[in-house]
C-alpha cells in the first residue's frame, strides 16, 4: 500500500547521521503545499489518471496556467503564522508538470513553457528561506505521460527516456536552488509491486539517492522513493493511535478534502489540526499538513484560516511541542501524552477521566506543576504516581497543557 515503508536493509549508509536529523526532530510542523495544472479543472492531484485525460489533452492546461495571484511570499508568511518550521512543495506531480525549470522534463513540460513563462519553484525557495523556514520539495518519479509506465515490457526506448528523466530532474531539483532540506519521493509503493520494480524505468532507489547525497548531504529523505528514507511516513485522515515509535516519523494530510485543490467542503478546524500534532508529536512524529491553493495562486480563505488557528494555539503552548522529544510516559490513546525537553515534562490531556487524572510514577522527582493556561493546578505525588486535577472551567480546548518541574535527585 501507499504508506508501506521500505526495506531497511537496502543501503542503510544513505541514512542521515542524528545530529543531521535534530533541526526535523525539532520541527514537529510543517506545510504541505500541492500545486500544479490540476488546480484548474479542480478536480484534485489525480484527475488526469482518474478521468483518463490523454497526456495531449492534458498537455493544454499549461497554455491556461497562469497564476497572476501567485504570491509566495503570502503563502510562506501564512506558513510561518500557522506556526511550521518547514513547507513542502509539489515541485511535480504523477501529471509530469514541473513547476520548475526542467531541461530534463520529457516534451519541456514545465512552468517557463507555460503559460505562467517562469520558474515557479525558484521563487518560492527564497521565500520560505526568508521567512525562516526550511525548505523541502516533493518530487514523485513516477509520470502518467509516459506509455512505458503502463506498458513497461513494450517500450524500451520510452522506458529509458522515463528513467532519464527521473535521474535528470532529481540532479536540476538538488543542484538549481541552493540548500534544500527535505526531499519528498512519492509513488515509492511501486518499488514493492515486483513487477514495476523490475520495469526498465524504474528509478533504482538506491542508486537514485547515492546522487541525492552527493548533491544534498543533509537532506532529509522521505521513505518514499521505495529507500527507506529517514523517517517514516503516514498518510491520511485517521485518528494516530499507539506507542511511542522508535523510528522518526511523520503523519500528513490535507486540511481540505483533497490534496489538490477542489473547492471548500469539509476544512478541517484548528482543533482537529492541533489533536493530530499534539498526537503525532507525543508518539515520536512531525505532521505535514497540506494546503491546496487555486490555480491563480490563492490559498482558499477556510485553509488559512485553520492554519492560522494552529498557529495562535502554538503561540500559547508551543513551548510542550518545538524542540522536545516524547515520554518519559507512553501515550494513553485519547486520554493524554507526554513530551519532554529538560527538566521540564509536558502533559497534553485530552479527555479526563473524572475529577482527577492519575499518573503512573515519572522516572523523576516532581517539584511543581503549572497549567500553560496560567491557572493553578492541585497536584501530589507519591509512589503510585502523580495525581492531578484541574476544574473543568479551566481545562483546555481541544487540549489541556500542562508543564511538570522535575528535579533529578
Ligand atoms: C499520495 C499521492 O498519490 C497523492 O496524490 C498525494 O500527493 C499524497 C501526499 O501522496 O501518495
Amino acid at each position: 500500500t501507499k504508506s508501506a515503508n521500505a526495506d531497511p536493509t537496502l543501503a542503510p549508509d544513505l541514512l542521515l547521521p542524528a545530529q543531521d536529523m535534530a533541526w526535523w526532530r525539532d520541527a514537529k510542523f510543517g506545510v504541505f503545499v500541492h500545486w500544479g495544472l490540476y488546480a484548474i479543472p479542480a478536480k484534485g492531484e489525480w484527475h488526469m489518471f482518474n478521468d483518463k485525460v490523454p497526456a495531449a489533452e492534458y498537455a493544454k492546461l499549461a497554455e491556461r496556467f497562469n497564476p497572476q495571484h501567485y504570491d509566495p511570499d503570502a503563502w510562506a508568511q501564512l506558513a510561518a503564522d500557522g506556526g511550521a518550521r518547514y513547507m513542502v512543495l509539489t515541485a511535480r506531480h504523477h501529471d509530469g508538470f514541473s513547476l520548475f525549470a526542467s531541461k530534463a522534463s520529457w516534451g519541456q513540460f514545465d512552468a517557463p513553457h507555460s503559460a505562467a513563462k517562469r520558474d515557479l519553484v525558484a521563487p518560492w525557495v527564497q521565500a520560505v528561506r526568508r521567512h525562516g523556514l526550511r525548505v523541502g520539495l516533493y518530487y514523485s518519479p513516477l509520470d502518467w505521460r509516459f506509455p512505458a509506465y503502463f506498458h513497461p515490457r513494450e517500450m524500451p526506448e520510452n522506458a529509458r527516456e522515463f528513467k532519464q528523466q527521473t535521474y535528470g530532474q532529481i540532479q536540476e531539483l538538488m543542484s538549481q536552488y541552493g540548500r534544500i532540506d527535505v526531499l519528498w519521493y512519492d509513488g515509492g509503493w511501486l518499488a514493492h509491486q515486483g513487477s514495476d520494480a523490475d520495469a526498465a524505468w524504474f528509478w533504482e532507489p538506491d542508486r537514485l539517492n547515492r546522487i541525492v547525497r552527493k548533491l544534498q548531504p543533509q537532506v532529509v529523505i522521505n521513505p518514499r522513493s521505495g529507500w527507506q528514507g529517514d523517517f517514516d511516513t503516514e498518510e491520511g485522515d485517521a485518528p494516530i493511535g499507539g506507542p511511542i515509535r522508535a523510528r522518526p516519523w511523520e503523519k500528513t494530510f490535507s486540511i481540505n478534502g483533497a490534496w489538490g485543490y477542489v473547492p471548500e467542503g469539509q476544512v478541517k478546524t484548528a482543533d482537529q489540526v492541533v489533536t493530530q500534532l499534539v498526537n503525532a508529536v507525543v508518539r515520536n512524529g512531525n505532521l505535514l499538513v497540506n494546503l491546496g491553493p487555486d490555480a491563480d495562486g490563492v490559498v482558499p480563505p477556510k485553509q488559512s484560516e485553520t492554519l492560522r488557528g494552529v498557529g495562535r494555539w502554538l503561540q500559547r503552548y508551543g513551548q510542550a511541542v518545538y524542540d522536545t522529544r516524547p515520554g518519559p510516559l507512553q501515550p494513553a490513546d485519547g486520554v493524554y501524552g507526554m513530551t519532554q525537553r529538560g527538566d521540564k515534562l509536558y502533559l497534553f490531556v485530552q479527555r479526563w477521566p473524572g475529577d482527577e487524572l492519575h499518573l503512573p510514577a515519572l522516572p523523576k522527582r516532581v517539584t511543581g506543576v503549572r497549567n500553560l493556561s496560567g491557572d493553578e493546578v492541585a497536584w501530589r505525588d507519591g509512589p503510585q504516581g502523580l495525581t492531578l486535577s484541574v476544574p473543568v472551567a479551566q481545562r483546555g480546548e481541544p487540549v489541556t497543557v500542562l508543564e511538570i518541574s522535575t528535579a533529578a535527585d
